[in-house]
């Protein structure tokens, strides 16, 4: 369309048509085939289990931070209200978790992880996050999976705030991968120049966890 009405190439529409060119970002290397729905070894639920390291943070809003740093053009410490000020998404989407429980059509809203790489530029270095929580929990995801056209930061779910035991204030939630990854509570995302195992990834579980190829533990 060169009417003469194009917006004008901002910073973020040229960097966003960089990483189009670069494919980067793009999640092909995901595993899941077209006709199956749910990934081998694992059997639908309908309620929504509660796991986590047992301890259940309580962040009220007015308390609750996002601080994302490492390799990024803007760093930034995001409060409740910045967070809410930034574009929100719906998703629905399938929860996979390593303990075999499938849940299907999760209905999210949140801000979507595109929508914050668009407002923090990671560097051309950064190729993976590393997510903190609340509790101490830490998980980590190349950047490529973090930056999923599903994967969001997740304020509510069934259009309730999302409940303290599954996350709320705020949680992350890559929707491809096991759900160890999906970082509830959190309050730090960092930019890394190379994988740095998490909680779970330090204890056995595998560094990606992509379940159509059952990446469940270190060894598969
Ligand atoms: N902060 C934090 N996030 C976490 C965990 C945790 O212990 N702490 N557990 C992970 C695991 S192992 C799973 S299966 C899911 C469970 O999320 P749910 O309790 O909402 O089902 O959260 C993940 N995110
Ligand atoms: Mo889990």
């Amino acid at each position: 369309m060169s009417d003469g009405n194009e917006t004008p190439e901002t910073k973020l529409t040229q960097t966003k048509r960089r990483w189009a060119e670069q494919g980067k970002f793009l999640t092909g290397r995901i595993a899941r085939p077209d006709s199956v729905r749910l990934p081998p070894g694992q059997h639908l639920v309908k309620n929504w289990p509660v796991l986590d390291l047992g301890q259940q943070p309580v962040i009220r809003p007015q308390s609750w931070r996002l601080d994302i740093r490492g390799e990024v053009e803007n760093a930034i410490s995001l409060d409740w209200h910045a967070f809410h000020a930034l574009p929100q998404s719906d998703k629905v989407t399938d929860i996979h978790c390593v303990t075999t429980w499938s849940r299907y059509d999760n209905r999210w809203q949140g801000v979507s992880t595109y929508d914050l790489l668009d407002l923090v530029m990671p560097n051309p270095s950064a190729t993976h996050v590393l997510l903190s929580s609340y509790d101490g929990y830490t998980t980590n995801l190349p950047l490529s999976d973090f930056a999923a056209t599903d994967a969001l930061l997740a304020t509510h779910w069934e259009g309730e705030p999302l409940t303290v035991e599954h996350g709320g204030p705020v949680r992350v939630v890559v929707p491809h991968l096991y759900f160890w990854k999906s970082a509830k509570w959190v309050n730090r995302i960092e930019f890394l120049g190379g994988d740095k195992a998490g909680y779970w990834e330090r204890n056995g579980y595998h560094m990606r966890g992509d379940p159509w190829t059952e990446e469940r533990y270190s060894g598969d």
